[in-house]
């Protein structure tokens, strides 16, 4: 089973994605993700230039070796770029595995755990009459978790803090300058929008639903503490990135004075970044991204470590990200003991028409079929009528403070 082909596809169908395809030559080809929203183009290169001549001649079936030779033989090793890159080849890798031996992942991985995966989807509203309303739109369709975010109004200078809908923004298509890309924020006036805001959804929808709010990093140490400690009696199913994920000393802080759970771990880009954080227990909720963390074979390990610890698995799941790299966590998913939500996309109908999906959505779950490998099928036609690569930028929000956060 000897790899004669790497290809890579950028192109644009509502949004940028980036693919890998690898060939064998008894001609089983398999697809991965690679797609990193906002640095695409570097990601191509390394896949095209470094990691295609690598590959060819090389036994596909070898994945864990291939994936160390990578990992440990680059030298340089780690980071968003490298890591999704080497994840477009590990899940291409796995979806062959997967074709040749005429099974799907979830049963090459030990089979399944559970039949159908529970989910979560977004809502936001400019403010909380809004935000109820989406609630009621989404409860409609059946999800009962659900990731709620809002604008926030400073009421002394008037000024509106939109916090941006993560899951549709994709970017600054011009930029004139860096500072063009910064938008206000008043994070003193978001902590206390937030604590009103979710107080609300509680009363107008009980206990049971199931409530998430991504901060994306937004707050300092003490403001994080504050928040959730004013969360704790509403109980969210937990809170994501309550400070700089990538500056998580103080997050033992915030364990100390508060139970509202944690999740985090969509900027992580490999194990060593969150196995003092799993083993200490310090989060609830390991939110990989399969993308940016070097594909299935890593998110694996970092599923069973956190097993070990019992550390739940709440997989990164944006648009920003293709539907393969979404099928790949609905197969881990359905295997693993330790699951614990999945954030869900409904692609658009023109992302639809490239990619055929191989799982399905009802009433607040997801099943994956049993189509070998990972399951999607690439129209590689209408791939070829896709929108070329918009090149993008993502938004800066600049604190009155002058911090800079995440968007
Ligand atoms: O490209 C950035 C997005 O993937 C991210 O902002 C989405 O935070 C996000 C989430 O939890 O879905
Ligand atoms: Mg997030």
């Amino acid at each position: 089973m000897k790899i004669i082909n790497v290809e890579t596809y950028l192109f644009r169908s509502s949004r940028n994605y980036l693919l890998v395809k690898i060939e064998t030559d008894d001609g089983i080809v398999g697809w991965g993700d690679a797609t990193l929203n906002g640095r695409e183009m570097v990601v191509q290169i390394l896949v095209d230039n470094y990691l295609k001549d690598l590959l060819v001649g090389t036994d596909a079936s070898k994945i864990n070796e291939i994936w160390q030779m990578i990992y440990v033989g680059t030298y340089w090793r780690g980071g968003p770029i490298m890591m999704t890159a080497l994840a477009g080849v590990d899940m291409a890798l796995w979806d062959i595995k997967g074709k040749y031996a005429e099974m799907p992942l979830v049963d090459l991985i030990g089979g399944r755990f559970r039949e159908k995966v529970e989910v979560y989807s977004h809502v936001h509203g400019r403010n909380a009459d809004e935000l109820v309303e989406s609630v009621k739109r989404k409860k409609a369709e059946g999800f009962q978790n659900l990731r709620y975010s809002f604008d926030s109004r400073d009421h002394h200078s008037d000024m509106i803090f939109t916090q941006p809908h993560q899951d549709i923004v994709q970017g600054h298509f011009e930029k004139s300058s860096i500072e063009s890309l910064a938008d206000f924020w008043d994070s003193r006036v978001y902590a206390q929008d937030l604590i009103r805001i979710t107080d609300r959804l509680r009363k107008e929808f009980g206990m049971t639903l199931g409530l998430i709010h991504d901060v994306h990093g937004r707050l300092s140490l003490s403001a994080a503490k504050e928040v959730c400690r004013e969360l704790e009696k509403m109980h969210l199913m937990f809170i994501e990135d309550p400070i700089d994920s990538k500056k998580t000393n103080g997050l033992e802080e915030i364990r100390n004075t508060s139970t509202t759970p944690i999740g985090i771990g969509e900027l992580f880009n490999s194990i060593d970044e969150c196995r003092a954080l799993i083993s200490k227990h310090h989060i609830d909720y390991l939110r990989i991204d399969i993308s940016h963390f070097g594909g299935i074979t890593p998110s694996l390990r970092a599923a069973a470590l956190s097993d070990v610890f019992d550390v739940k698995m709440a997989f990164h799941g944006p648009s920003d990200i293709s539907p393969v790299a979404h099928a790949a966590c609905y197969h881990i998913d359905s295997s693993i003991s330790n699951f614990g939500i999945q954030e869900y996309v409904d692609f658009e109908q023109e992302v639809k028409d490239v990619f055929k999906m191989p799982y399905t959505y009802d009433n607040g779950f997801v099943t994956i079929n049993n189509t070998p490998g990972l399951g999607v099928e690439i129209d590689e036609n209408q791939l070829m009528e896709c929108d070329e690569y918009m090149k993008s930028y993502l938004p800066i929000l600049r604190d009155m403070m002058s911090a800079i956060h995440n968007w």
